[in-house]
């Protein structure tokens, strides 16, 4: 059973470690809001890099050891070992992608009655083994304390991914005309033009895409949020930078540089295009939500154990597409990731069928719960309420 908001407020700590980029911050940030206003959790966020919480969330001052945004606390992690003043363990506690707590931390939890819920939040993935190891407890080796496993991932039996309760009317009621003028600065392009966003790391073939949409037919408007890929903009068309702000042309391609903006706002982004292209794990999600098409460059690990996680993805994602649609899919996504030349008029020749399978796609998923909904749901039947 969910918690109500009106019953007495759970509390709940978040330890989070910025591996690098935005994604590990990005999710906690973003299940810490939700657990807040959805299911008036009392939430303390434990950061341990606050200038990338910055780039998300724009209030959040780096230089203090603890403040409060949108209802949630926040506290800068300042080493391994620290794990704020006061000791007082909530009911629920979430480490997120394995980061190691506090070792008087874990003793304090241990000491505690009744026991903290104690999760370890993993990174998604898309593969079938996920559903056999969701909420697997494993028992501590020296505390009396069981931590569960908690799985994110694309199908029945797993976490689900996160997806707020008014995302969907978001979305259905965004005003793009507005959009562009605010953001971009011109009026919304026309039918006749391919919006693309390009949210992407560094890419060897993006030389070859560029160039391909400068040489098609039909023209492509590109938006850019300014990042890893701005060096590779910046080459092509022969600037010293492709910052937020930066506009230039060439052939069938116009291309645009935007801000990063803060993370409720990403979404607009890819409501605005016609197509996304996505990274990693928050916005690969949000891609999914957005109901068009997309393109996932995944997080590359050694020896490639990626690619089993984006061939998962695939598998998921294009299930109900026809073979040559699916194939087409596979192939650019494939050569996205590194494994060939991306050849965007194979892919895009199936536009039609991607955005029925999008939007088909996105109400698939939601079958399977959102992930904070599902975390309450756990948390509330260990908890007894
Ligand atoms: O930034 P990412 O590549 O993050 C990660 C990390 O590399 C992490 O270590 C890795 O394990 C994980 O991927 C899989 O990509 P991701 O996950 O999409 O996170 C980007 C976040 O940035 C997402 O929450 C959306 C947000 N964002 C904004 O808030 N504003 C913006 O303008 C843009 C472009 C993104």
């Amino acid at each position: 059973m969910t918690p109500h908001p009106a019953d007495p407020e759970l509390a709940c700590d978040i330890f989070c470690a910025v591996v690098d980029n935005f994604g590990d911050i990005g999710v906690c940030w973003r299940l810490a809001r939700q657990l807040r206003a959805e299911h008036g959790w009392r939430v303390r966020l434990f950061v341990d890099d606050l200038k990338v919480f910055h780039a998300l969330c724009p209030e959040v001052d780096s230089a203090l050891s603890r403040q409060d945004a949108m209802g949630v606390a926040i506290e800068r992690w300042h080493a391994p070992s620290h794990a704020g003043d006061t000791l007082a363990i909530p009911d629920v506690v979430i480490e997120a992608f394995g980061c190691e707590l506090p070792h008087a931390y874990i003793a304090a939890m241990a000491r505690r009655e009744p026991k903290p819920v104690w999760i370890n939040l993993e990174y998604l993935s898309g593969e079938d083994w996920v559903a056999d190891f969701h909420m697997r407890p494993s028992p501590h080796p020296r505390y009396p304390l069981d931590k569960s496993f908690f799985f994110p991932g694309l199908g029945k039996g797993t976490g689900g991914v996160l997806k707020e309760r008014d995302l969907d009317t978001r979305r259905e009621h965004f005003d793009a005309h507005a959009w562009w003028r605010e953001r971009v600065g011109i009026a919304r392009p026309g039918d006749g033009e391919t919006v693309v966003s390009l949210f992407a790391y560094e890419n060897p073939a993006v030389d070859t895409l560029l160039a391909q949409w400068r040489d098609g037919d039909a023209p492509v408007v590109l938006l850019v949020p300014e990042g890893r890929i701005s060096g590779a903009l910046a080459r092509f068309f022969g600037l010293p930078n492709f910052a937020a702000g930066t506009s230039a042309s060439a052939g069938a391609l116009r291309a645009h540089a935007l801000g990063f903006v803060e993370q409720p706002r990403f979404d607009e982004l890819l409501w605005a295009a016609d197509i996304n292209f996505v990274r990693g794990e928050d916005s690969f999600v949000r891609a999914q939500w957005a109901h068009k098409p997309f393109v996932w460059q995944i997080y590359p690990q050694a020896d490639d154990a990626h690619l089993p996680k984006l061939d998962a993805a695939l598998a998921h994602y294009t299930g109900t597409l026809d073979p040559s649609a699916r194939e087409a899919v596979a192939r650019f996504w494939h050569a996205w990731n590194g494994a060939s030349a991306p050849d965007w008029a194979d892919f895009w020749r199936h536009r039609q069928k991607l955005e029925t399978c999008a939007a088909r796609w996105a109400k698939e998923l939601a079958g399977v719960g959102d992930l904070a909904g599902n975390l309450v749901a756990h948390a509330a039947s260990r908890l007894g309420r």
